[in-house]
């Protein structure tokens, strides 16, 4: 397959030390239709001209609602970010690890759920205990291409997990370097305004699927008047890959 072969690699020392040392973590390569075929370093695995060649690998997009509000919890990227630094985006986003069984894991998409609970933590600072992997709404995978700045870019079947939760941030600041909670309307208004950048995959997202979502959640809560991510259920052909 195109993961195999010559692949290219490149010095990080110009980069920051820690984003640097996360760049060693192994991705899970898989070919379009979401079928594992190995694993390769993230630092492989985000280069273009490797992407070029059809590398292609897992990854997840975590979105936090509150569930008194329905607001959406954004976080900015930080500066020493080596992929989309500064950028606005979902609550979190990251890959499930070849180096851990349990993210491995498809039945439920058990894997990419405790990949994001583990991150929401590492990023955020929420404790796992406030993310209970059973909480996550798996929604579907999309499959998309998108260049960064100079050699960097990604292209990932990337699993959309919804979660309503109400969580406590601490942020990691060599991870994010802002984080704010946002209505519809409050985040139509940020796209809308030239001085703010978002990451290509969130503004797919928001394009073809975040806002009806979003409109179904708000109509859709418990006796309590709390918006509940299991309402979610059925909304969208979750064994499909959406092709972006
Ligand atoms: C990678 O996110 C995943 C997607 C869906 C783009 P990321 O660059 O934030 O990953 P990490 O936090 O692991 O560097
Ligand atoms: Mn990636």
């Amino acid at each position: 397959t195109a993961a195999s072969g010559n692949l290219a690699t490149i010095d990080l020392s110009t980069y920051d030390p820690e984003q640097s040392r996360l760049m060693d973590e192994r991705c899970i390569v898989v070919d379009e239709n979401d079928h594992v075929l190995g694993a390769e370093d993230k630092k492989t695995c985000h280069l273009m001209e490797n992407i070029n060649k059809g590398l292609l690998h897992r990854a997840f997009s975590a979105f936090v609602f509150r569930p008194s509000d329905g607001k959406l919890l954004l976080q900015q990227r930080a500066t020493e970010k080596i992929t989309f630094p500064d950028m606005w985006t979902n609550t979190c986003c990251s890959h499930p690890l070849d180096d851990f069984e349990a993210e491995k894991v498809e039945e439920g998409q058990r894997g990419v759920k405790v990949a994001a609970s583990r991150k929401l933590e590492h990023e955020l600072g929420i404790p796992t205990a406030q993310t209970p992997i059973d909480n996550f709404q798996y929604l579907t995978r999309i499959h998309y291409l998108a260049p960064s700045n100079g050699p960097w870019g990604e292209h990932e079947v990337d699993y959309i997990l919804f979660l309503t939760a109400d969580v406590t941030v601490a942020p990691n600041l060599n991870e994010i370097r802002d984080f704010k909670y946002v209505s519809k309307e409050e985040l139509q208004a940020m796209f809308e305004d030239p001085a703010n950048s978002f990451t290509p995959w969130f503004k797919l997202i928001a394009r073809d699927f975040l806002f009806g979502w979003w409109d179904t959640l708000m109509e859709r809560k418990d006796e309590k008047g709390l918006v509940v991510a299991h309402s979610l259920e059925g909304v969208v052909d979750g064994s499909k890959v959406f092709k972006m």
